[in-house]
C-alpha cells in the first residue's frame, strides 16, 4: 500500500547548499515515485548568487519559500510530500503541517542536524541552517511569517554525526533526543522508543544520513554513517510506529555514479514504490 498524501510537491531549490548539482535530484525522484494525487512542480527563483546577511543565495532561497507558503496556503494540503532539492525544500511543508498538526513530531534524518544560523553558520550555506528557522531562531525569511514551528522535545535527530561547535553545544544545552550511526546499527527499531504510537509524525530524509559506500550522490557526502539497509530499517520503524503526515526527501545528486537500488531501498520503507 503506497503511502497516501494530499499533495507532492516536486522543489529543485539548490541555492541553500550553493551546488546546483541537487536540482536535479527533484526530477530523478520525481522519476522513481510513482505520484499519488497531485504533483506540483514548483519553479525555483533565480537571482544573483550574492551573500545577504550572512547567507548565500538568499534573495532567490526567498523567493521560492514564498511561492510554496502561497501554494500550501492556498492548497492547506493535510499530507505533503516534497521531492528535494535540498534541505530547505521543505522547510515551508514542516511549517504548514506543524500548524495544521499541533501534536507533530519531527525525524530528522540527516548526517547533519542543520542547527545553525547566519551568525553561527561556517559556510553561509542556508540549508545547514532549516532546522534551527523551524524551532524559532535565525533568519526571519527563513523562520517565516508564524513563528517557531516546532520545540526541540518534539524532534528526534536520526544519523548526524558531523556537527559544529555550536550545534553540538545546542543539541546538548536542549537535551535533544539522538539516535546516533551506532544505536541505528544495533537495533534501528529503537528509533521511535520515547514516542508515543500513532502520534503524527514528519520524517525530513536527508539521503547524506547513509555512508557514503552505499550513497555517493549526495552534495556533502560524509563517512561514518549507517549503510542504506540500517537506515531502511529505521524508517520502516518511524512509519509503523506513527502516522506520517509528511515526507520530504533531500540533498539527493543524481550525476554522482551511484547504485540507485540504495536510495529505492529507502523509499520502499516509507511506502512511496509498488
Ligand atoms: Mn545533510
Amino acid at each position: 500500500m503506497v503511502w497516501q498524501r494530499d499533495v507532492d510537491l516536486v522543489v529543485p531549490l539548490w541555492q541553500g547548499g550553493d551546488d546546483v548539482r541537487i536540482a536535479a535530484g527533484a526530477s530523478a525522484l520525481a522519476h522513481l515515485i510513482p505520484p499519488s494525487g497531485n504533483r506540483l512542480h514548483v519553479a525555483v527563483t533565480d537571482g544573483p548568487r550574492t551573500t545577504i546577511d550572512g547567507i548565500r543565495n538568499l534573495d532567490a532561497i526567498h523567493g521560492t519559500l514564498k511561492r510554496l507558503r502561497n501554494r500550501l496556503t492556498r492548497r492547506d494540503p493535510h499530507r505533503t510530500l516534497t521531492l528535494g532539492g535540498d534541505c530547505l525544500s521543505d522547510l515551508v511543508a514542516v511549517q504548514h503541517l506543524a500548524a495544521r498538526h499541533p501534536d507533530m513530531v519531527l525525524y530528522w534524518v540527516d548526517a547533519h542536524t542543520d542547527l545553525n544560523t547566519p551568525t553561527t553558520s561556517p559556510s553561509g550555506r542556508a540549508h545547514g541552517m532549516g532546522l534551527r528557522a523551524l524551532l524559532g531562531e535565525g533568519h526571519p525569511h527563513l523562520i517565516g511569517p508564524n513563528g517557531p514551528a516546532m520545540s526541540t522535545p518534539a524532534v528526534t535527530l536520526v544519523g548526524s554525526r558531523d556537527l559544529d561547535p555550536a550545534e553540538t553545544h545546542y543539541v546538548r544545552h536542549h537535551g535533544m533526543a539522538w539516535v546516533d550511526t551506532v544505536e541505528i546499527i544495533a537495533d534501528p527499531t529503537r528509533v521511535t522508543a520515547p514516542r508515543p504510537p500513532g502520534t503524527p509524525a514528519y520524517v525530513h530524509l536527508d539521503v547524506d544520513v547513509c555512508d557514503p559506500v552505499d550513497l555517493p550522490a549526495v552534495a556533502v557526502p560524509t563517512p561514518d554513517g549507517p549503510r542504506a539497509d540500517s537506515v531502511a530499517e529505521a524508517l520502516a520503524a518511524i512509519h509503523a510506529h506513527h502516522d506520517i503526515v509528511g515526507i520530504g526527501i533531500c540533498e539527493y545528486a543524481p550525476v554522482v555514479e551511484h547504485d540507485e537500488t540504495r536510495l529505492t531501498t529507502l523509499l520502499s520503507a516509507l511506502d512511496l514504490t509498488d
